[in-house]
């Protein structure tokens, strides 16, 4: 799928800003057929989450209605249109000029609708109406009743009652792009990267639309290099292989990009140009080493949250700048987009800043209940294909992991894990693939999954207040798993809550100096075991949670920075463990 772009064949116009908002809890909104329109609306910001614009909003889950209108900019006749929408939590119908275009159910992940037949030149009226319900059949899933509820003491029983430790922010979360292409235009574009020696070799794949005649044009340029291929597209597709001699190879120290440009071609005449960044670079699991272009690469960083105040889960550039600024200057290399797909916008600057990224698809906290488990495996699915049709042409992502912490249970978690895996794989033969695991020693999918990423709270859920006893049963733990699976392990989860400036010597659970020790003498033990591939931090800031006893002020006091983004005593033992690796 490939992100909107302007150029002198394509134009983009962002439909961001003030957008016309109601709440509809009785849902009176679809008795009277709101997709015609409705005047009884309050100012939105759009892209941000609803919850926090409105004091009537911050546990409102149910449904809402959001509407704008819009004239087309000029010259856009004979261009085929398209709405497109980055993230809309959790499930989304539109209607554009009282007609239903369809709907799509999971946040964090792009859809969008061909409007060239129902757009007019002047006075749009689109209306999105969202229902951002907690629902035992939803992925994630909230409101679980009965033996399955989380046994998670942090977040059982907490309200909004979500069966993962984060807020269900709802909404318009990432901006709403109105964009035209040409008639003849490309659809797709797969690029995969290998080395042959110190050449690099680029594999292009480019899809149109339709079967007509065409050619397509490839250009390689960058690093001093304008490289170039022509070859007739096989019905909808066109592929090339692009050797790139003395490749200036991908890296987190050297994230070198190049820009590949592939044109469409009828007549001799070129119809449609879609530009993008590509990194060389090559990701492979050997024995208990995961290489990053032939070297053994360990990881330092964190998971995360796309969170932070008033905009809640709402896209914020200068946010996501700060905080590649912070996780350059703790020397971090890597994060996971814990517990759902991030901005396309973070991930384009993953590759510029040289950043490597497991990317994690919204399957968090699930279950194996017999009722509703095909429907989960079915939205899994879904989830796993539009994370990789959206992110397959970063070189920033390195991994793919297609859960965290599922409640596995035999016999159903293996079959089913075992067709996530396959169809990652199946997608997209580069890349590794895990799931996130508490489960550990038990974890049936660790199996087929290429590493085993773990993770552990030893020191805080269990062994609280003991780390050195919780250090010593890591380790065993982590020994054991190594032993029975065979395959390179991160420990992507560790960590303690720190309220911020609370001090305690000798160190006291929930101080800044328990959460610095605990995690000082969990990366010591990790630096000792050589199977070990990678340290992620839980979390890198403090972030909104549900409310409940074991979140104070429905926060999670993991991250080493605030909410606020400063830093915490534990950032700065970071610093010094990880500038000096
Ligand atoms: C976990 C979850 C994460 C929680 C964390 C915690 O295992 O993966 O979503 O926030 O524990 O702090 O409890």
């Amino acid at each position: 799928m490939l992100y909107p772009q302007f150029n002198p064949f394509r134009q983009l116009h962002d439909l961001s800003g003030f957008w016309d908002f109601c709440f509809d809890p009785e849902r009176v909104g679809e008795a009277q057929g709101w997709g015609s329109g409705f005047d009884h609306g309050r100012p939105i910001a759009v892209p941000a989450s609803w919850n926090d614009q409105f004091e009537d909003g911050r546990d409102y889950l149910g449904l809402a209605w959001y509407q704008t209108c819009f004239d087309l900019p000029w010259g856009w006749q004979d261009k085929r249109i398209f709405m497109r929408f980055g993230s809309v939590n959790y499930l989304a119908d539109v209607w554009l000029n009282g007609t239903h275009l369809g709907g799509h159910e999971g946040g964090h992940l792009p859809f969008e609708f061909d409007i060239t037949a129902l757009v007019n030149p002047q006075g749009n009226c689109m209306v999105v109406r969202v229902d951002g319900e907690l629902a035992y059949d939803r992925v994630p899933p909230g409101n679980v009743t009965g033996e399955d509820i989380d046994f998670f003491p942090s977040h059982a029983g907490n309200y909004p009652q979500a069966q993962f430790d984060f807020f269900p922010f709802c909404g318009i979360q990432r901006p709403v792009l109105l964009y035209a292409t040409p008639l003849q235009a490309l659809q797709d574009i797969t690029v995969a990267t290998d080395l042959s020696g110190r050449d690099g070799k680029v594999q292009v794949r480019a899809q149109k639309y339709d079967q007509t005649e065409a050619s397509a044009r490839f250009y390689l340029r960058g690093h001093g290099l304008e490289l170039s291929a022509e070859t007739r597209f096989n019905g909808d597709t066109a592929e090339a292989l692009i050797s790139v001699p003395d490749a200036a190879l991908w890296s987190p120290t050297t994230p070198n990009l190049y820009e590949l440009s592939v044109e469409l071609c009828q007549a001799d005449a070129v119809q449609d140009v879609y530009t993008l960044p590509i990194g060389i670079r090559t990701v492979v699991v050997d024995g208990d080493k995961l290489l990053l272009n032939g070297q053994p690469i360990y990881l330092t960083g964190f998971g995360r949250h796309e969170d932070f105040p008033v905009v809640g889960r709402g896209l914020l550039p200068a946010v996501i700048v700060k905080d590649y600024a912070l996780m350059k200057w703790i020397g971090a290399n890597s994060f996971r987009t814990s517990h759902y797909p991030y901005s396309e916008e973070m991930l384009e600057l993953a590759d510029r800043l040289g950043f490597l990224v497991i990317a994690e698809t919204p399957a968090v906290g699930l279950y194996f209940r017999e009722d509703g488990l095909e429907r989960r495996r079915e939205l899994c699915m879904q989830y796993i294909r539009e994370l990789v049709t959206r992110d397959k042409n970063h070189p920033s992502v390195i991994m793919w992991s297609v859960a965290n912490e599922p409640h596995s249970k035999p016999p159903e978690a293996r079959p089913f894990f075992r067709q996530l895996y396959d169809e990652a794989h199946a997608l997209d033969a580069t890349r590794p693939v895990t799931l996130v695991s508490t489960v550990g020693l038990a974890e049936e999918a660790f199996e087929f999954c290429d590493v085993l990423c773990v993770n552990r709270y030893n020191g805080w859920y269990i062994q609280g207040g003991n780390i050195p006893e919780g250090i010593r049963h890591l380790s065993g733990d982590l020994d054991a798993i190594h032993q029975k699976y065979g395959k390179p392990l991160a420990l992507t989860e560790f960590g303690a809550d720190a309220v911020s400036g609370m001090h305690a010597q000798p160190p006291e659970m929930f101080s800044e100096e328990y959460q610095a020790e605990i995690i000082e003498r969990t990366i010591e033990l990790l630096r000792q075991k050589p199977y070990v591939i990678g340290e992620h931090v839980w979390n890198m800031c403090d972030f909104k949670t549900s409310q409940g006893v074991g979140r104070v002020g429905a926060l999670n006091h993991k991250g080493v920075f605030t909410r606020d983004r400063r830093p915490k005593l534990a950032a700065h033992r970071l610093r010094e463990l990880w500038r000096a690796k």
